[in-house]
């Protein structure tokens, strides 16, 4: 068949700008900062490089509000440092893909200011302007022309007074959705697109990008037992022209770029049947999605509700997501991001065994078929935060969170260890990059507290210490360009039910590999069909130094091939 595209074989690496590395000392990450970093991402061995937004924003949802697409905010640096960025990560043979945040703006973007004008504005169309409900009074709880929730907390519409009429804002009243209906807004969109590869970079990560599509009209939704908003998914999660508007960008910004560039749209909510049509190659739409199934597995009724962590659940959902991409489509690998918790606390053990379980997840997650990414941190193996009280929080969706479930008289005790345990802050504490006290990030004051474990858990000494989980991730990244099979091979989930051992084959022509992981705490023999013939193949990385026999330690990983 025609050659895998590059970034089969390729590993990005997630850079949150603001929490990465401060080489101003105003305590704010910065792109200087980035520049001065790269040596170790070229160490680490990674492809591509994602920044996270770095564009002009009130910073209300730490940048992703943007108020000017076409450059820096002061706080990250300027346009000629981005620059220079750009180039010296490509002088390293690193790509960088840009965050794309287009299904909102930044309210105090210029197209919104000129929106919210007057109902006469040439641009109110570029946004969702909707009348109150018929037969309330405009501006009053309940008047809102939808009962949609906000993915932040309160109501899904603001209402203007000075017109007498709402806007949407799925996220924060900071951020007002974007009309995609209007042909004018996916033009200016395209050309901006356009204007940053011309400026070199090398694609984009899309936010939210299966919601740019609404479903008309605007109604209503399910409201669950004891929710105060309803359910507006339905209208707006994956809608009647969610595809065509991907292929119409990609037909007027990717075409005829696809061989060097890498496309992935963050998608929550969707499902494998859909990620089959947007990651299908022949239907030029991206080249892989952000599912969010898997980081689902420890949540019940919404991202609050912690749930035991079920290692037969995640198998079961990343084994439907090898199945269903097989054939036609790619999988993108992660556990983490900037809005997740840190994988060693939520799916490992972040105590006695946090080096070794870090390693097994790493292992794991390389070892499925779709290309991985690596999240600032995690290479290190850092750990949730201690956070003790609300005011260690900045996230707004965390703030928001607390202020309304204690305003609907949840306990303040309750509600602090489900943000303990899930909130996006966890993963957003500054790199840490050295035992010194403000871990080398930042000569200021951080402006979110760095975590009192770096005085152990930094890079310096991950870098000195050939055992470290950054030097198992660099294997792992250097086993995928050394090893086709990791790549490319086919994959075979085994042991459906075993509560502890996740195990699954990779095969590429003769070759075939075993990634076997004890996800827990107690030595296990796992019940691999053949596992004695297996024990006499070659190890090809593992996280146990020297151990070959047939039972695997506390939070062993191995990976063994054969042809
Ligand atoms: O973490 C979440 C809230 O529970 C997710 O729902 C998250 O908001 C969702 O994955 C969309 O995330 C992206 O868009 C948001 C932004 O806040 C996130 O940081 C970004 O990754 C709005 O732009």
């Amino acid at each position: 068949g025609p050659e895998a595209p590059w970034w089969t074989s390729s590993v990005v690496y997630q850079v949150y700008p603001r929490s990465f590395a401060d080489a101003d000392g105003d305590g704010v990450g910065d792109l200087r900062g980035i520049t001065s970093r790269l040596d170790y991402l070229q160490q680490l061995g990674v492809d591509v490089l994602w920044l996270s937004p770095i564009y002009p924003s009130p910073q209300d949802d730490n940048g992703y509000d943007i108020s000017d697409y076409q450059g820096v905010d002061p706080l990250f640096g300027s346009l000629a440092d981005l620059d220079d960025l750009i180039a010296q990560a490509h002088a390293r043979g690193l790509r960088v893909v840009m965050d794309l945040v287009v299904n909102h703006t930044s309210d105090e973007h210029p197209w919104f200011v000129e929106s919210r004008s007057s109902t006469d504005s040439p641009k109110r169309d570029w946004y969702w302007w909707r009348p109150a409900r018929p037969g309330s009074t405009p501006g009053e709880p309940g008047a809102e022309p939808t009962n949609w929730g906000s993915f932040f907390s309160g109501p899904a519409w603001e209402y203007d007074e000075a017109s007498g009429e709402y806007y949407l804002h799925l996220f924060s009243r900071k951020q007002p959705d974007l009309n995609w209906e209007n042909p004018e807004v996916r033009h200016a969109v395209h050309a901006m697109m356009r204007w940053w590869l011309d400026r070199g970079v090398d694609g984009f990560r899309m936010d939210v990008i299966n919601m740019i599509s609404k479903q008309l009209p605007l109604t209503d939704g399910p409201v669950a037992e004891g929710a105060a908003h309803g359910d507006g998914a339905a209208y707006f999660l994956g809608g009647p022209r969610i595809h065509e508007f991907l292929a119409e960008m990609h037909a007027e910004v990717v075409a005829g770029h696809e061989a060097t560039l890498l496309t992935v749209g963050e998608m929550p909510g969707v499902t494998v049947e859909e990620a089959q049509l947007f990651t299908d190659p022949e239907r030029r739409e991206v080249d892989m999605v952000f599912q969010f199934e898997h980081v689902g597995v420890d949540q019940g009724e919404g991202k609050w509700d912690v749930l035991p962590f079920r290692l037969t659940a995640l198998r079961e959902s990343l084994g439907r997501w090898q199945e269903g991409l097989a054939k036609a489509g790619w999988n993108s690998l992660y556990w983490n991001n900037h809005d997740q918790p840190r994988v060693v606390s939520r799916f490992g053990d972040d105590g006695a065994h946090r080096v070794r379980s870090a390693k097994l997840l790493g292992t794991v997650l390389h070892l499925h078929r779709g290309t991985p990414y690596v999240y600032q941190g995690e290479e290190l193996g850092m750990t949730n935060a201690p956070f003790a009280a609300i005011e260690d929080f900045r996230d707004i969706e965390s703030v928001n969170h607390y202020r309304h479930a204690v305003g609907l008289g949840e306990q303040p005790a309750d509600v602090l260890r489900a943000l303990r345990a899930m909130s996006r802050d966890n993963a957003r504490t500054p790199m840490q990059w050295d035992a010194s006290p403000n871990a080398g990030f930042t000569t200021g004051t951080p402006w979110l507290a760095v975590n009192p474990n770096h005085d152990e858990i930094n890079a310096a000494a991950a870098l000195a210490d050939p055992d470290s989980v950054f030097h198992h991730y660099r294997r792992l990244i250097a086993l995928r360009k050394s090893e086709p099979a990791v790549a490319l091979g086919d994959f075979t989930m085994l042991l459906e039910d075993d509560p502890v051992v996740y195990a699954f084959t990779r095969r590429l022509g003769e070759v075939e590999l075993l990634c076997v992981a004890n996800f827990s705490g107690d030595p296990v023999r796992p019940a691999v069909p053949g596992w004695e013939e297996w024990l006499d193949a070659p190890l090809l990385l593992g996280n146990v130094a020297g151990s070959v026999g047939p039972d695997l330690v506390a939070w062993e990983a191995r990976v063994l091939r054969r042809e």
